[in-house]
């Protein structure tokens, strides 16, 4: 939890963070889905069989949903629709979950908007 309130702390719209580098592939990932406004790859902490992460290559300021403005609505659809073909071709015929962290209570710890898809196994809810 410190670890996601120094995130939030120094969190600015204008800071690269390390997705960055996985779109540019500075550093390895593996990737599971990609076109020119979309990237997924594989969580490196995985908390479920299937855990991906869907971020938009181009950032523009959006760092976290509580900043999405009317601009983003595009992306914001085409990530969504996108964690639908890649759970449809990872597999999850018996459904899966898309989440969003954001800020300091959602445990929010990279300020680039990504969408987390998880699934592989039966889920709880309420999540902790
Ligand atoms: P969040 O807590 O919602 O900001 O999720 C950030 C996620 O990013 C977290 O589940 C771990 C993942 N992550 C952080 N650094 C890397 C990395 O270098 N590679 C990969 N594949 N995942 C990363």
């Amino acid at each position: 939890a410190s670890a996601a309130k120094e995130a939030a702390a120094s969190a600015n719209s204008a800071a690269p963070t390390i997705f960055d580098k996985i779109i540019a592939k500075e550093i390895p990932s593996t990737i599971v889905y990609e076109d020119e406004k979309v990237l997924a790859f594989r969580d490196v902490n995985p908390q479920a069989p299937v855990h991906i992460l869907l971020i938009p290559k181009a950032r523009d300021g959006l760092t976290q949903l509580s900043k999405a403005e009317f601009r983003h609505s595009e992306i914001l659809g085409d990530l969504l629709y996108t964690a639908k073909l890649v759970a449809e071709k990872e597999g999850l015929k018996d459904g899966f979950r898309v989440v969003i962290n954001d800020g300091l209570d959602g445990c929010q710890s990279v300020y680039h908007l990504h969408l987390h898809l998880l699934g592989g196994r039966q889920l709880k809810w309420p999540p902790g």
